[in-house]
């Protein structure tokens, strides 16, 4: 309704300042212009207004690289992430060089030679020699640009079998992940939707030796150095695995499965260190400071100090929690990554625990198993009712740091 009196009221006021411009033209004398053509003093100040609005580009443009440059991403964390970096680098220096170039000759030109009674346009068809030159070193330059993007892109995207990469399931499910390490035997067990039961959330088949090793964890560790091959699974509908700090990104298709492998080269401690961090956690910490004197005031709980950690992130809108779908990465040395897995309990010892407590099904709670609805019926179809996961207020902090 109140859209509805806005425009109305809008309408109203654009109808008067109609009939006061009419009023306005009736009152001017008789020898003013009335003409709709274009005079000498129209073309001077549309002349004035195409430079006005090309400054106006430039100044809006360096406000904007001034302000927001503190949203770029830090030092990539991973091998590929420098040669990813430079290219993207190359291909904005060069479209800022030649649209700063072309678009200030467009409106200074369209300035200088703006409309005069006394001159004459210049009829000039075509000139070949103009023309080929305009043509051929764009041609050259994205030829260019896109060979050494193709060279970049095949270096990053064929992973190195030869390095003995490190094989890890990253499982992807509304509105969660899980990680499975394929253990001693670096190779992951058969797994499939149809298997899921109980503690078995992945579907992983008990009747493959090879998976009987595999851990299944809720915390995504990763030993600095070593490359790591990623097979990534869905459960229900389409997602995508986002790395933003390794600058790796891979869609997580139901059906099938996807693959991407890099190397992580900074590990959690040492990005906390570094200035753009400490800076970033800072700034942070601030907002969140004072935020919670208002949140004191009102004698609400106030928010934990901030504290950075790599996260995988979901980025394809994948239902009503998406927004919180996310898993903490830590990158740490071989060792401390070792004493981790150690730790971890692998596929076989769960299922057995699980067998030995099947008369007592109470004390299995554990973890809530996702709901498997079905690999064929995915597409769209996100009609599970699921609360988002209390994350420790993560989904806050991202929002925080924008
Ligand atoms: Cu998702």
């Amino acid at each position: 309704m109140t859209v509805f009196l806005v425009i109305i009221v809008l309408a109203l006021l654009a109808v008067t300042g109609w009939q006061i411009s009419k009023i306005f033209q009736l009152s001017k004398s008789h020898d003013a212009d009335t003409s709709e053509v274009a005079n000498d003093k129209d073309n001077k100040l549309h002349g004035i207004l195409m430079l006005a609005f090309v400054i106006f580009l430039y100044v809006i443009t360096i406000y904007c690289f001034w302000e927001y440059g503190r949203f770029y991403l830090p030092e990539a964390a991973s091998e590929h992430g420098g040669e990813y970096d430079t290219l993207m680098f190359i291909s904005i220096a060069l479209i800022m060089f030649v649209q700063v170039i072309t678009q200030g000759l467009l409106h200074y030109f369209a300035f200088k030679y703006k409309g005069k009674k006394t001159q004459k346009a210049l009829f000039y068809a075509d000139n070949d020699k103009l023309e080929f030159i305009w043509t051929i070193i764009p041609v050259i330059v994205l030829a260019g640009l896109i060979i050494y993007g193709l060279f970049t892109w095949s270096d990053i995207m064929n992973i190195n079998e030869d390095e003995d990469p490190m094989v890890i399931e990253l499982y992807a499910f509304q509105f969660d992940w899980r990680a499975r390490y394929s253990g001693e035997d670096n190779t992951l067990g058969k797994a499939n939707v149809r298997f899921i039961e109980g503690v078995n959330q992945l579907g992983v088949d008990e009747s493959d030796s090879y998976g009987e090793d595999d851990k299944i964890v809720t915390e995504l560790h990763l030993p600095v150095g070593k490359p790591v091959l990623f097979k990534f699974r869905s459960q229900d509908v389409l997602h995508s695995a986002y790395f933003p700090f390794f600058r790796a990104q891979m869609n997580v298709v139901p059906g099938m499965i996807t693959q991407f492998g890099f190397t992580p080269t900074i590990t959690t401690e040492e990005m906390r260190e570094s200035e753009y961090m400490r800076d970033k956690v800072k700034s942070v910490n601030e907002e969140r400071n004072q935020r919670n004197e208002a949140l004191l005031a009102q004698g609400e709980p106030t928010l934990d100090s901030y504290e950075f950690d790599y996260f995988l992130l979901c980025n394809k809108i994948c239902g009503q929690a998406h927004y919180n779908m996310q898993m903490k990465i830590i990158v740490e040395s071989e060792e401390d990554f070792n004493a981790w897995l150690e730790e971890q309990p692998t596929f076989a010892s769960n299922m057995a625990e699980n067998s030995e407590n099947v008369d007592r099904p109470e004390d299995t709670a554990g973890e809530q198993p996702p709901a498997a609805e079905g690999e064929e019926d995915a597409e769209g179809e996100d009609e599970t009712e699921t609360t988002p996961q209390e994350n420790n207020g993560v989904a806050l902090v991202e929002k925080e740091q924008n």
